[in-house]
């Protein structure tokens, strides 16, 4: 069994990347982004929570991304490997993570880290904005809040997880297929 962390700062490509990796890979996908707008969606007690930090380009409390995650995990016994998509984001996330895997009898294989300048993230989220109707992708000063929130809190997940030796940083600019080629080329080496 493979597990996999995408990890990067907002707009990094993680939902990009994470899209064409499952489809070769047929890795469950997990992303914590996803499931949170779901819960907004469906207008549930969770959702309007996470929607008054997200909105405001916060993170969203540890408890409730560790509960929403443990349940997925539950309900995808048969899974081959998980891809975590946006999660962890904390180190309390990630320790929480790892004593879940590890009550499965499995473990984090490889946290992919894509890099990318904050010009080029602020560009892309503010491009993303003009269709996607993510009320956090419309404004600037959000954008860099989500930035300053990823610098002062989610920046510890890759030292986390560099004490095990299993972080790649990945340059995730240039085209998607190509990065899509580096990321590939790192998950066959765990294969
Ligand atoms: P997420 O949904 O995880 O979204 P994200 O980090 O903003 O974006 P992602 O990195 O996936 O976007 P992508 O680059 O693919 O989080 C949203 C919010 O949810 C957080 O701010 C937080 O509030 C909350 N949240 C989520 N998980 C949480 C957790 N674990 N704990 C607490 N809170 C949590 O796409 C960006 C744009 O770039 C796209 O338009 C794409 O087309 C473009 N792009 C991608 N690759 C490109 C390339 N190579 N070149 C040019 N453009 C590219």
């Amino acid at each position: 069994m493979i597990n996999i962390i995408l990890f990067g700062p907002p707009g990094s490509g993680k939902g990009t990347q994470s899209e064409k990796l499952i489809e070769k890979y047929k890795f469950k996908h997990i992303s914590t982004g996803d499931l949170l707008r779901s819960e907004i969606a469906a207008k549930t007690s969770l959702g309007i929570e996470a929607k008054n930090f997200m909105d405001k380009g916060q993170l969203v409390p540890d408890e409730v991304v560790i509960g929403m995650i443990s349940h997925v995990l539950e309900a995808n016994p048969q899974a081959k490997g998980f891809l975590f998509d946006g999660f962890p984001r904390t180190k309390a996330q990630s320790e929480a993570l790892d004593k879940l895997l590890h009550e499965k009898h499995t473990e984090i294989s490889l946290v992919l880290a894509l890099t990318v300048s904050e010009d080029e993230l602020v560009k892309r989220l503010l491009n993303r904005g003009l269709t996607s109707g993510r009320s956090d992708d419309v404004n600037e000063e959000i954008i860099r809040a989500r930035i300053i929130e990823y610098e002062n809190k989610t920046m510890a997940v890759a030292d986390y997880y560099k004490q095990f030796n299993k972080v790649i940083a990945i340059k995730g600019e240039g085209s998607v297929n190509d990065i899509f080629n580096l990321l590939c080329k790192e998950i066959d080496n765990k294969l």
